[in-house]
């Protein structure tokens, strides 16, 4: 039983591990970053990213626990330190209540109104569940969001798109939009953090390697609440559904040397 069919949090995070034994691993996400114990690493150069500029019209869906877009054509990252190439396969992100604390992962302790995740698997592989069974198979990219008082323009088509969403399972069609359009631009892209964990969602498989970028993307307290009008498939809003921060157990997390 792989399948993540409850709400979130299922049964409480702190219960998975009865259900999904890899939940209750030692290599576990999300994390904590202690900024002052991170490893300058010379090694995690800039990343390369290729077609993360191609235009497409997402299909935005409620998967019951997050908003979920797939990427339809092929976009791949490689360097920033990662063994090999790796392509994107969907991005979802995690947020609090009404633009309050949401982030999965903290930083010295500060949680994010809101993370994104853009998941990856190495391009050799054809589907997620082939590449969870490879330790580093996946490679996701985070980012954080921090309130800004103006408007991120760049977000106004899936933040549009969201009221289309509102319960489990809806979809919706976005305006063109592009991965390169959703995140800061490549130059302030240098400055990341780096440690090897785990999904952070049953079956919480340890196959990950993450890449946390300093750099927050700006929305508007309007932007960041309209996140909040989803609502999970029991009807009730979709709120805080972000996995409490996991033990290190002595995980070395290293950050960029650009
Ligand atoms: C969400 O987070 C979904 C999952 C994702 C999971 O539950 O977006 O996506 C699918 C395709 O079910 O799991 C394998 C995968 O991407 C965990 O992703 S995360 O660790 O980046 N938060
Ligand atoms: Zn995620």
């Amino acid at each position: 039983q792989s399948q993540f069919t409850c709400d979130h949090p299922c049964n409480t995070p702190e219960k998975w591990g009865h259900v999904f034994k890899d939940c209750a691993g030692e290599q576990q996400s999300p994390i904590n970053i202690v900024t002052r114990k991170a490893l300058k690493d010379e090694r995690l150069t800039p990343f390369l990213f290729n077609n993360y500029q191609q235009m497409f019209r997402a299909l935005v869906r409620n998967n019951g626990h997050s908003v979920q877009v797939e990427v339809p054509h092929l976009s791949t990252v490689a360097g920033g330190g990662l063994s090999t190439t790796y392509k994107a396969v969907q991005f979802h992100l995690h947020w609090g209540n009404n633009g309050g604390p949401g982030s999965e992962h903290t930083i010295d302790g500060e949680q994010y109104p809101m993370e994104l995740h853009i998941v990856h698997m190495k391009q050799r592989y054809t589907d997620l569940k082939t590449a969870l069974s490879d330790p580093e198979g996946v490679a996701v990219l985070g980012f954080f969001y921090e309130r800004s008082s103006s408007v991120n323009k760049k977000y106004d088509t899936i933040v549009k798109s969201l009221k289309n969403v509102i319960a489990t399972n809806g979809n919706t069609t976005l305006l063109p939009t592009s991965l390169a359009q959703l995140i800061p631009p490549q130059q302030n892209l240098t400055s990341y953090y780096r440690y090897k964990g785990s999904l952070t969602t049953p079956g919480c498989t340890e196959a990950v390697i993450w890449t946390l970028f300093e750099n927050p993307i700006p929305l508007n307290n309007e932007q960041l609440r309209a996140f909040s009008d989803l609502k999970f498939h029991n009807g009730k809003p979709m709120v805080g559904n972000f996995r409490p921060v996991q033990p290190l157990n002595g995980r070395q997390v290293f950050r960029s040397g650009g």
